[in-house]
């Protein structure tokens, strides 16, 4: 009986479908598009999605929890698939809409993106007996930033649409900032850092918060759910929920790490995730939100330099607005890095205490 556009995310397209039932009520689906210029094999993204949200509803029953509520639940086709393959070759996939919550483009109330730490914490411990060689990569070296740092390198080099000109500041900015690239690659490479199940996109949009409670209920938007280290999940919830504005804000006054926020969300992640992880990953939490923002800031110029190829835009220089933020961010970041680092101690020695009582 009615549809809306959905106006979250920067490559699939969602709808939400409203249906009366016999009953008279009205019961809300949600249809994405899937993207197959980004998903180049769009089922091999389903079958990583259904074994998911399997396994999530699976443990979600073993712990009294509702699955219906705290998982997604695929809509399946008449053939009984998980997704539907038009003639032309377009991919489309239905899910139940969540009712009593909603998703938020920017943090409203602190509790929230403390619940949404708590939330991608759980997520991970639920995923973490998950059997990881099952899963495809879905995009290949998604989170890998010196790959990301060459793509873009290269990118510079070939000014394939005049707009290296323009952006000089910027690329100068991330050309500085290169040695950082390697880091948590070379640590996962090194087997300081464990390979685990991740998200990979942990935008604060990507969770649904309760109405009532306020509590993190559903992560969604699981295209990208690979093996990958906790500290892509942690740094990228950082980047988007702690900053002060949106990710496209044209006015980088008002663009900066909001400390507090930054707090909120530590201590709910840690709430749950401080008895799994290791001293590296702990070490590297800091500096996890710097990397994951100037990885973005690298990713959407790049798209800018190649002529907006891989994320939406609604105008000519949306990627380049998108990048600054990115990196207004990082600089602030980098400017508060004692600090961040001296609220993540605080909060660890104030649970290893809780611990002890
Ligand atoms: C994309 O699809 P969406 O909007 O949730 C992107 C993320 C970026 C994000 C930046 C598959 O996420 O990696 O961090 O935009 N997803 C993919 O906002 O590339
Ligand atoms: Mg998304």
């Amino acid at each position: 009986v009615g549809a809306e556009v959905s106006k979250n995310g920067h490559i699939n397209d969602t709808f939400f479908l409203h249906f009366r039932q016999e009953e008279g009520n009205i019961r809300r689906y949600v249809l994405q598009y899937i993207n197959s210029n980004v998903f180049r094999e769009p089922e091999r993204v389903m079958e990583n999605i259904e074994a998911v949200i399997k396994h999530l509803q699976m443990k979600l029953l073993k712990r009294g929890g509702d699955p219906s509520r705290e998982a997604m639940q695929i809509v399946n086709t008449t053939a009984g698939n998980s997704f539907y393959r038009s003639p032309s070759g377009e991919y489309w996939r239905a899910y139940d809409f969540i009712e009593g919550a909603q998703t938020y483009e920017i943090v409203e109330n602190p509790l929230h993106f403390y619940h949404a730490g708590r939330a991608f914490g759980q997520f991970q411990l639920l995923l973490s007996d998950f059997p990881a060689h099952t899963l495809h990569e879905t995009i290949v070296r998604f989170h890998d930033t010196r790959k990301r740092f060459a793509d873009f390198l290269q990118a510079v080099q070939a000014d394939s649409h005049g707009r290296v000109q323009g952006a000089r500041r910027e690329i100068d900015f991330l050309l500085a900032r290169e040695q950082d690239t390697g880091v948590l690659i070379d640590l996962i490479a090194s087997g300081e850092i464990p390979l685990r199940v991740t998200h990979n996109d942990t935008k604060f949009n990507n969770i649904m918060i309760d109405d009532k409670t306020g509590e993190g209920i559903c992560v969604l938007d699981l295209d990208t759910v690979m093996p990958g280290t906790v500290l892509y999940d942690y740094g990228d919830a950082i980047r988007f929920g702690a900053s002060t504005a949106l990710e496209d804000e044209p006015n980088l006054d008002l663009v900066w790490l909001d400390l507090d926020l930054f707090a909120a969300y530590t201590r709910g992640y840690l709430s749950v995730a401080q008895d799994f992880l290791v001293p590296t990953e702990i070490k590297y939490l800091a500096f996890s939100a710097k990397l994951l923002t100037l990885e973005t800031g690298l990713r959407f110029l790049t798209d800018y330099l190649q002529g907006d190829c891989y994320f939406k835009v609604a105008h000519p220089n949306h990627n380049l607005v998108r990048a600054r933020t990115q990196l207004k961010l990082v600089a602030d970041m980098e400017a508060k890095m004692s600090q961040m680092e001296a609220i993540i101690s605080t909060i660890l020695e104030e649970n290893s205490r809780e611990d002890v009582v």
